[in-house]
């Protein structure tokens, strides 16, 4: 069984070779997809580097700050392309353990979207201030409200997918941008009764490097998740599948 990792990157140069390092120290077999924004901080470069030294490891460079759903786009259709059989995607700022991997990658083989999440029991969060904590309740209670996806956590970037199934959802149609893409991504999984499985895990706060979320991204992930719902209120859930 093939798996990629994808790494999406946007000034993380203090972090990125220390979560290589760890992940590679983990699951040896694994290949890794760095998409890199052009950030200004030179992450591409070391991106770049790490690419030199291990050869399962590939850059993608797009231009600058391209967005958070472009990037999982792009490495789901990388993916698909490269016959993989699992894909994931993990944040670059030590939010995500990799200790976690092969319990993710084990809930994997019976399902078809596996979360990570850090609010089933046993999951956890480390380090939120309460600006952080609100904010994280808004976009559930959003969720809630607008998509009505069962599962406890929507928002965690820590996933994996059965690339299999990835192949059924058409991109051209499903192209919203910012950190609201996966939730999206996972309401139609759902509504199609594809296996959503959730596994506990425990979320550390960044410590280095600046985060990238902020009110203006919040507030365009809740117009797009009404864009999405009217979308399917409308054509219905299969509008976003391949035909
Ligand atoms: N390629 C790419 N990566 C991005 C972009 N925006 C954010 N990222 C990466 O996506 C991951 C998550 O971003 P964060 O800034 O940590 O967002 P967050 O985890 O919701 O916010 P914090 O909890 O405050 O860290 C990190 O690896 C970022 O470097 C983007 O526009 N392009
Ligand atoms: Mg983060």
């Amino acid at each position: 069984m093939r798996t990629l990792i994808m790494l999406p990157t946007y000034n993380e140069k203090e972090n990125l070779e220390d979560l290589v390092t760890e992940i590679l120290a983990v699951a040896p077999e694994v290949s890794i997809l760095i998409i890199d924004d052009s950030s200004p901080d030179g992450t591409g470069a070391i991106a770049l580097k790490l690419a030199k030294l291990h050869e399962q490891i590939t850059v993608i460079e797009r231009p600058p700050k391209s967005g958070r759903g472009t990037a999982s786009t792009s490495g789901y259709k990388y993916a698909i392309n490269k016959g993989f059989d699992y894909y994931m995607e993990m944040d670059v700022d030590h939010s995500h353990s990799p200790k976690e991997l092969p319990a993710i990658l084990e809930a994997a083989k019976n399902a078809d979207m596996v979360i990570a999440s850090r609010f089933l029991k046993g999951g956890s969060v480390e380090g939120w201030n309460l600006k952080r904590r609100l904010l994280h309740l808004a976009a559930d209670i959003a969720v809630r409200l607008i998509l009505g996806t069962p599962n406890t956590d929507h928002t965690n970037g820590y996933r994996c997918y059965r690339v299999g199934k990835l192949k059924k959802i058409d991109f051209k149609k499903l192209s919203f941008d910012g950190y609201v893409a996966h939730t999206l991504l996972e309401n139609i999984y759902h509504r199609a009764g594809y296996i959503i499985k959730e596994v506990p895990s425990t979320f550390y706060n960044r410590t280095k490097g600046k985060s990238k979320m902020n009110k203006s991204e919040a507030l365009e992930g809740i117009k797009n998740m009404i864009k999405f719902r009217l979308l399917t209120l409308r054509h219905g859930y299969k509008y976003f599948l391949q035909h």
